[in-house]
């Protein structure tokens, strides 16, 4: 080609568009955000999009109106007259639970599957002749509902004449293998921290006292919990991979790190474990004392919706079933939930931030219904503020913000800002705007806004935020 002015001018041309379509594809392409570590497992991710699931509490304790027997009762005091367990999985499929852990032994010892490894156990029971096994009938019953399954098998045994000698630790470790051979998948085991004391002990009554760290060998308990359920949460224990937070009243703190605080090395995220009554077990004088529908409501926004996970537990009645009376409270407080939660006003308002790590990271991420992409920042800009405009001006009380968890927890802070009729105000929360972590909701009085900000003021790093909703 001759070297023509008008040549040249097609060339610089071709250039510049050239370069203008590199820079945008890189911007585009901008590198994710690097880890901050610890992170989560995949199985530790989908346990915490699990949210909520259940606890049935049920066993000797049930037909003795006690919630710590001291191992001594008879098993013939099992005696179910109506035992449903298709009942119970219906009613928590009904309530919006995910899965459910069953006690299948207690503190005081007694087994609701036929174990080989005591004596004190359901087949020594009126129940079904002595052919019953409700870990059995109710694993299956879950199976058939959808709902995830787990177990909880009391370290501490009140019963058994060698707890705190070494050969107790054996019958453990059966027992252990018994349930997670037989029963699963399981998607958590629970290790109780309850952990010695006064009990029968074969007749003995006395008070003994072990170190639980050492005592019962978790490594192995783990190991076989895992080499038949390899995704299964551990809970409790020196090996936990899901933690306690510290009370059963269905709270949890607001400030909550997944790593427990905000430079912990493990990635341990929180459960909240509550009863629906006062009481883990059944007992008559409890039917008028089951949590309303405003208190469960508040148990939800005051664990799921503060980074945890909510274990609800369902007392047993005598005879077998869940009480009409809780059966009906959670699927009430299931709907009122999923109500209050359904018109996400955010879904398609028009997203815009301070700060955007190229395309690939923009702020329209948070409000695309995809919880694999998410608005991040640049490495530089730990910090951010996000904003939403509505066509028409819309009321909320609640906002729901989560992070991509897969690269870390990193909001340490944050606040909500509105606009109406170029008016900006700062909208005052029920909750405080601390961390964030898998999710968080805050609430507050109704408000009507042309515009929603967030300021997100502090960060461990670049933010990575998924999603953003507002009710
Ligand atoms: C506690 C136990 O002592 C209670 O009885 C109940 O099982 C609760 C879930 O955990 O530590």
């Amino acid at each position: 080609m001759k070297k023509t002015r008008k040549n040249l001018y097609f060339c610089d041309m071709k250039r510049i568009i050239l370069t203008a379509i590199i820079a945008l594809s890189l911007a585009s392409c901008s590198k994710a955000p690097e880890p901050i570590y610890p992170v989560p497992t995949d199985a530790q991710l989908e346990w915490q999009e699990l949210e909520t699931y259940a606890f049935i509490h049920f066993g000797l304790n049930t037909f003795n109106d006690l919630e710590w027997g001291y191992g001594d009762t008879p098993a013939t005091t099992f005696n179910p007259t109506d035992l449903d367990c298709d009942q119970w999985a219906a009613t928590l499929k009904n309530a919006g639970m995910k899965g459910v852990i069953l006690t299948a032994k207690h503190h005081d010892g007694f087994c609701l599957w036929p174990t080989k490894s005591t004596d004190y156990n359901i087949s020594k029971s009126p129940y079904k002749n002595g052919e019953g096994d409700v870990v059995k009938e109710f694993s299956e019953a879950c199976k058939i509902y959808g709902l995830k399954f787990g177990i909880y098998c009391s370290p501490w045994d009140r019963h058994n004449s060698f707890y705190a000698f070494p050969e107790y630790v054996e019958t453990y470790h059966q027992q252990i293998q018994e349930l997670t051979n037989n029963y699963g998948p399981l998607f958590e085991f629970w290790f109780d921290g309850a952990n010695g004391g006064d009990g029968y002990y074969g007749g003995a009554c006395e008070t003994r006292q072990i170190d639980h760290n050492k005592y019962y060998d978790y490594q192995r308990a783990k190991d076989t919990v895992l080499a038949h359920n390899p995704t299964a949460m551990i809970f409790g224990g020196p090996f936990q991979t899901v933690r306690w937070i510290g009370n059963e009243k269905g709270y949890s703190e607001p400030t909550n790190w997944c790593n427990e605080t905000e430079n912990g090395t493990e990635w341990v995220p929180a459960e909240v474990d509550v009863s629906i009554r006062p009481g883990w077990f059944y007992h008559e004088n409890e039917d008028d004392k089951v949590k309303t529908v405003n208190e469960l409501c508040d148990i939800y926004y005051n664990s799921v919706g503060h980074n945890s996970n909510l274990l609800l537990n369902f007392p047993v009645a005598l005879n077998g079933k869940i009480h009409p009376t809780d059966s009906i409270r959670a699927i009430e407080f299931y709907n009122t939930i999923t109500n209050e939660l359904s018109n996400n006003k955010l879904y398609d308002a028009k997203a815009n931030a301070d700060n955007e790590r190229g395309r690939r990271f923009s702020a329209s991420k948070v409000n695309d219904n995809n919880s694999e992409t998410y608005w991040a920042t640049d490495d530089d800009y730990p910090y951010g503020t996000i904003s939403f405009s509505f066509e028409k001006a819309v009321t909320l009380s609640k906002v729901m913000i989560q992070e991509y968890v897969k690269l870390g927890q990193r909001v340490k802070s944050f606040y909500l800002e509105g606009c109406k009729d170029g008016k900006w105000f700062r909208i005052n929360t029920f909750d405080e705007t601390t961390t964030v972590g898998y999710k968080r909701i805050v609430r507050f009085n109704p408000v009507e806004l042309d515009k929603l900000v967030i300021n997100f003021e502090e960060s461990r790093g670049p933010l990575c935020i998924s999603n953003i909703e507002a009710y």
